[in-house]
């Protein structure tokens, strides 16, 4: 006996043509197919992608229209299809951005199905956590701890795994400093600590706000230096005088959305450093000069989200304490003013929507 009861229609943020209204309504709760749970969604964080996606920016053809977004989800699964052997009604479940992978190409059989080309994407070809009720694959579903604080391990759902990932890619050992381009942000929030959780050093760039108040959010989260971009005369020598004598950081992880920076993180770094590329400004592209990279021996490479393995890794330091989420909570009707905040630049941390507003 299930002892949810379900309900047949729910409420929605959905948008039926790109950078067009946002539309707070009714609309069916979907039905579960053989290997899917339904997920009654409780909170989700809103992740600057759901903007690029809103605004067309990831391609104008890819979001499927109309759609409900969002890819940071918690809640509790109410029912699921005859396939589903490894869940119960009741359990605390994350649904994030991977939905659905093929699980049969080269990359899902090696774990690596954040590669995987036929993969399904919450909130861009199907409808995400913006709504009451999803639908996600029981195997790319996220199992949580009963007693997870289920508002904040939204935005580790993907801004978690993500810089987690990225840090790792980074190859950034315990004592070793690495520059986070963006640290205020949501995803920079969270980077910030997992470095500082892996044993790096955290040189934090961001810029705006109030006088002082990025600052002073980065460096209580654990960031050793902050340098402003806004009015640093060269955040590149900033960085290299901060760095120690190797002639820069060890490692830098972009997850700003400004081409520019991205364009300038490649200077941050020390011989054999590594430049790690996460965020997605729509079109833009940097020039590498060859020669000091050969033979600085730099690697510049791309990060995706994270396997199902990241997620678990990355959900646990949450659940052990060493990560804090920096959310303000507004009801989902409000998503609306979320995204025009984003776009202003002017959200500090992650907003998280709750379903029931
Ligand atoms: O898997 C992935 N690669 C992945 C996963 C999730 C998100 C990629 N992303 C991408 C998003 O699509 C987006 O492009 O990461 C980017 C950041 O997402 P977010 O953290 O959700 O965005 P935000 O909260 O708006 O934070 C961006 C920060 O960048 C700062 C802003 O002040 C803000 O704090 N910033 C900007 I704009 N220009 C900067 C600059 N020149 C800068 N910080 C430093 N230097
Ligand atoms: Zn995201």
């Amino acid at each position: 006996m299930n002892r949810f009861k379900i309900p047949t229609t729910q409420k929605a943020v959905i948008f039926s043509t790109l950078n067009g209204p946002l539309e707070y309504k009714s609309i069916p709760v979907p039905k579960p197919a053989p290997n899917q749970l339904l997920v009654n969604i409780h909170y989700s964080g809103v992740c600057h992608s759901d903007l690029h996606v809103y605004k067309g920016e990831f391609g104008k053809t890819l979001p499927n229209l109309p759609l409900v977004g969002g890819h940071e989800g918690s809640g509790v699964v109410v029912g699921f299809g005859s396939n589903v052997t490894n869940w119960q009604i009741g359990d605390l479940v994350g649904v994030k951005l991977i939905n659905h992978t093929c699980g049969t190409c080269e990359h899902c059989q090696q774990s690596q199905e954040t590669a995987c080309a036929d993969s399904r994407l919450s909130g861009v070809h199907i409808n995400g956590t913006f709504q009451q009720y999803c639908i996600v694959d029981a195997l790319q579903a996220t199992k949580l701890p009963r007693d997870i604080n289920l508002p904040a391990v939204g935005p580790i759902l993907c801004a978690g795994i993500t810089v987690y990932k990225g840090l790792k890619a980074s190859l950034a050992k315990p004592g070793q400093w690495v520059v986070i381009s963006g640290a205020a942000g949501g995803l920079g929030s969270l980077a910030v600590q997992y470095a500082k959780a892996l044993g790096l050093r955290v040189i934090a760039i961001d810029g705006g706000g109030e006088p002082n108040e990025k600052e002073k959010f980065v460096k209580d989260l654990g960031a050793e230096v902050y340098i402003d971009f806004t009015k640093s005369a060269d955040v590149v020598k900033e960085v290299h005088q901060h760095s120690g004598s190797g002639g820069g950081a060890h490692a830098a992880l972009n997850v700003s959305t400004s081409e520019a920076a991205i364009q300038q993180s490649i200077n941050f770094v020390r011989s054999r450093g590594t430049v790690v590329l996460i965020g997605l400004p729509a079109e833009a592209k940097i020039k590498i000069p060859i020669l000091p990279t050969v033979l600085r021996q730099i690697t510049v490479k791309g990060s995706y989200v994270g396997t199902n393995w990241d997620t678990h890794e990355a959900v646990d330091f949450f659940a052990r304490g060493l990560i804090r989420c920096p959310i303000q909570i507004v009801g989902l009707s409000e998503l609306e003013r979320v995204f025009k905040l984003m776009e202003q630049g002017k959200i500090i941390g992650r907003y998280v929507v709750d379903t029931s507003k």
